[in-house]
């Protein structure tokens, strides 16, 4: 038995869904955008967490195309939603290998093309270790995302020790803090500095900084006081299947 065998079939016989996470404005009370986590349907084991397969789709080199067919999925939904009179961004993980191809941009222009999204309502997060391998080309690939209208998110932020300069140079829309900061709000009083270090240097910089992984209404308080008023997590929402999204929004506005 072999679960690399199963992963090609599944690429072959698209066996994913998306999953959607809405990004909250707590100031606003409004949705600001909504993050796209894949799902494998695997015929006999149903549901697999992408935790139990991007990290070997990544080393069977498979992972470009399932982030190929992640972002193609994304962009229909989102046009979907366009249509329905709910212009909604939608945020897709991008994999260090699928961000390193040559032609990625291409690939991102396409599936915009194809499916009729306008750029603005799409949104990449990129973790911050892919930031710091090949800066200069990284750069290039961002700005001409940028540049398209396309917005770009840190993710997993403060677990890579980006420099401040490099981060000065490339066109980012904002800073993710990781999980295991914001969860360490409440029980580790010496992380806390970290999580406010973080919304500080994206306040210096211009960037927008969100929470992600948010569950308590004490990490909720701690952030609102220190400037972070966007915030991702169970506390709100969980990831939810597309056709629960639109009901969510008006209900929470
Ligand atoms: O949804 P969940 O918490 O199980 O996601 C686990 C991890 O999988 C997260 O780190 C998330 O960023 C990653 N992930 C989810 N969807 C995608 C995807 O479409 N592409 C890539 N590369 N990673 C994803
Ligand atoms: O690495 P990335 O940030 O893309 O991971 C997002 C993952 O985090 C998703 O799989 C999602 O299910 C999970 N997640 C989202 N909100 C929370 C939360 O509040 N608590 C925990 N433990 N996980 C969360
Ligand atoms: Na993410
Ligand atoms: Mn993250």
């Amino acid at each position: 038995y072999s679960l690399e065998k199963d992963l090609r079939v599944a690429v072959a016989n698209r066996e994913f869904v998306l999953y959607y996470q809405p990004k909250v404005d707590i100031q606003q009370g409004s949705i600001t955008s909504v993050e796209a986590l894949i799902r494998w349907i695997h015929p006999q084991r149903g549901m697999v967490s992408p935790a139990d397969f991007i990290p070997l789709a990544e080393d069977t080199g498979l992972i470009p195309q399932i982030g190929d067919i992640a972002l193609e999925i994304a962009c229909l939904q989102a046009k979907a939603w366009l249509e329905a009179g709910t212009p909604l961004r939608v945020a897709v993980n991008v994999s260090a290998l699928q961000f390193h191809q040559g032609d990625y941009v291409e690939q991102v222009v396409d599936k915009l093309r194809q499916t009729g999204l306008p750029p603005e309502l799409l949104e990449l997060e990129i973790t911050e270790s892919v930031v710091m391998k090949d800066v200069e080309r990284v750069k290039q690939t961002m700005q001409e995302l940028h540049q398209l209208g396309i917005s770009i998110s840190i993710d997993d932020f403060g677990t890579g020790y980006s420099s401040l300069q490099y981060l000065n140079l490339f066109p980012i829309q904002s800073l993710k803090i990781d999980r295991s900061f914001v969860q360490s709000i409440d029980s580790q009083a010496d992380r806390a500095p970290i999580v406010t270090t973080i919304i500080a240097m994206a306040q210096t910089l211009g960037m927008e900084v969100i929470a992600e992984g948010v569950e308590t209404e004490e990490q909720v308080d701690f952030l609102f006081k220190h400037g972070c008023n966007l915030v991702q997590g169970f506390i709100y929402f969980r990831p939810m299947p597309a056709d629960q999204v639109l009901e969510q929004i008006m209900n929470t506005q």
